[in-house]
Parts: C-alpha cells; structure tokens; sequence
C-alpha cells in the first residue's frame, strides 16, 4: 500500500494553483501538477475559467516530453468527456503518465468516470488525498453540481438583535467600511446578485462589486431582480456598470433553473428580509453570511421573516463554519446542519 500522505505537500501546492483561477463561471477551479518518479515537481498548471484548457492539460503542455514513471496529481478527477475541451483522462494516458493522484470525485454526469477510463487504461489511479481540503475548496461548483442548482449563499447584515433596516426602512451602512469591503470581494468572486424588487425600490442600491478606492473589479455578476413590480429604468441596478435581468415570477425554482441556464453556478441573495425568509422556509440556501453590527434599533423591521416554523423545536438548526471581527463588526458564517432541512 502506498502512503498517501507522501502526495500530499504536492496536493497542496495543486490546491493553491487551482485558487489561483476564477471562483465564478460555469466551471471548477482545479490545479494539477507533473511529478517525475522521485515526487520531484515537473511541471504546474491550473484552470483558467471556461473555454480554457484544463488544469491536467495545461501542466502537460508546459513538458515536451513526460519521463517515464510520471505522476500526476490535480484537485479533481479527470474529465472523461469532450465539453468546450478534453477529454483529460485520455491526453494523460496519451502523454505516457504512469500514476494519477486526485483529490476528489467530479460528480458531473458526462465528465465523471475518468478514473475507470484510466485504470482501465493501466494507471495506477490513487484517490482522496487531501479530499476534505478540496471539497472545502470547491464546495461551490461541487454543491451546484450534486443539486443541479446555483449554489445559495444568503447574506445580510444585521443589527445585534437582528434588525436589517430602522422604521423609516432606511437600511444604509449598518456595517462598517471593513465588513463593506469584503462583501464586495465576495460580489466579485460569484456568479449573481439576487435581491427582490421592495429592496431595489427602497435602498435603490448599485450591486456592483468595487474595490475601496471606488473602482470597479473586472468581474461583475449579474444583477438579477427578482418580483412583478415595474421598477423605473432610472433605478442605480439598471445603469451600465454591470448586466441587469428582472425575473417577473416568484417561483424561486424558477428563478433558479433560468439562472442555471445562463451558467450561474453561485448566487448571492442580498435582500430583503421577504425574499431571504422565502428561500430559507423553502430549503433553498447552502451557506448564510450574516454581518453584526453592534447596534442597537428595536422595531418590526427584522432580517428574517416568517418563515414557516412556529415552535422552537422546529427551529432550523445551523453551524458555525467561521467567525471573525471585521473593523468593529462580527462576520459569521453558518450552514445548514445535514439532514435538518
Ligand atoms: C475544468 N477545468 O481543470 C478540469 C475540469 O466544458 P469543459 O470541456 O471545460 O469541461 C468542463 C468539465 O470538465 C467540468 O464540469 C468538470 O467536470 C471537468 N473537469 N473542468 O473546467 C479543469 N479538470
Ligand atoms: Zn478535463
């Protein structure tokens, strides 16, 4: 038996390369790296977003010959079919590669089973090394794929009894520059925007993604509105600065497969309390963000509504996943217990 743990500095130098690629889009950030018989490092390449050749193959063309004895180690399995490129599975069998080491499985339905396609072919195919670390990383593209839906992070900033805007509705910078930063980060690293037609009305907000300085980053998600109110074409979500669509429906698993097809793998929902509690009492969300400020309002206007459950025992039960202070705020993210949905 081979011990694992001896791939396992190159499969963290393979997850570090594969954050180095595009979080958003329809595709995986994935790393590879070629190592000669002694686990000596050959060659290093990563996923650069779709259309774009796959990490396996990209660490391939940096060789122009694979010694004999070579071993591949990448994040994920690969691919077995031909999509916008591969079949990944098939070039590393073709390049002379004696052993492949993934991290975790590919659950897509055409692209899995490269590891049969290899084994079959005589490498020897080494599996889970580092898994939980590269399911950690890909939980986005890996939750997406499994449920066949946008992966949901719902995100609100709140009060410290839990209130999302003061009873004039205004709902301004509850939180602090620290916390406001990153939430833009966040926007730049995710597919879409999701807020309802009532927040858009009322806080009339950008839902770009800027850096400090004011500057918007390369990548934009889309702005995506969700309701039937007509809205004023004047509204700040419908300037230029990013792509807008209005989805006149409140069918969220509706709004879910339209997003799904334009290749939206990763969506923010943003607002208000109505449309959050609607996606929660749904079972529709993977992840919640929330950004505590400690303040104080009182009021009716709290961050999460009704949402279907009257009686404690019933509560929705979540974990702490991380909790950090940013500027004089808390940020805490949370996901559903398993089985408690
Ligand atoms: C990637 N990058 O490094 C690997 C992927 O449409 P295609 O041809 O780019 O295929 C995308 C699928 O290929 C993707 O869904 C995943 O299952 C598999 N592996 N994809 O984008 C990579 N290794
Ligand atoms: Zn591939």
């Amino acid at each position: 038996m081979t011990n694992l743990s001896v791939y396992e500095p190159a499969m963290r130098r393979a997850l570090e390369l594969a954050a180095l690629g595009p979080a958003y889009g329809v595709n995986p950030q994935v790393g590879a790296l070629i190592l000669d018989k002694d686990l000596n490092v050959l060659a290093e390449g990563f996923h650069k977003g779709s259309g774009t050749p796959h990490a396996e193959v990209d660490a391939l063309s940096k060789l122009t010959s694979v010694p004999e004895g070579s071993t591949a180690v990448v994040t994920l399995e690969p691919c077995n079919h031909t999509g916008r490129t591969g079949p990944c599975a098939q070039a590393l069998i073709a390049a002379g590669i004696s052993r492949v080491v993934y991290a975790t499985k590919d659950p897509g339905n055409d692209s899995a089973n490269g590891a049969k396609t290899l084994s079959d072919a005589g490498v020897e195919v080494i599996f889970g090394v580092l898994e939980n670390e590269a399911k950690e990383q890909g939980r986005v593209w890996l939750t997406a794929m499994e449920k066949q839906r946008p992966f949901i992070t719902l995100k609100w900033a709140q009060t410290l009894d839990g209130r999302s805007a003061a009873s004039d509705k205004s709902s301004k910078w509850i939180t602090g520059s620290a916390a406001r930063e990153v939430v833009h980060l966040r926007r730049s690293q995710l597919d879409a925007i999701l807020v309802g037609t009532g927040t858009v009305k009322y806080d009339n907000p950008d839902l770009t993604a800027r850096k400090p300085d004011g500057s918007r980053y390369e990548h934009q998600p889309l702005r995506v509105v969700v309701g039937k109110s007509e809205l004023s074409p004047d509204l700040r979500v419908f300037n230029d600065d990013a792509p807008t669509v209005q989805l006149k429906t409140h069918d969220l698993n509706d709004v879910l497969s339209q997003l799904w097809v334009r290749g939206i793998r990763h969506v923010l929902v943003e607002g208000g309390a109505e449309i959050a509690s609607e996606f929660i009492q749904q079972g529709l969300f993977d992840e919640v963000l929330i950004y505590q400020a400690p303040l104080l309002l009182g009021g009716s206007n709290v961050a999460v509504t009704d949402i279907g459950i009257s009686s404690m025992a019933d509560a929705l039960k979540l974990e702490f996943v991380e909790i950090k202070q940013l500027g004089a705020d808390l940020f805490i993210r949370a996901i559903p217990v398993e089985g408690e949905k």
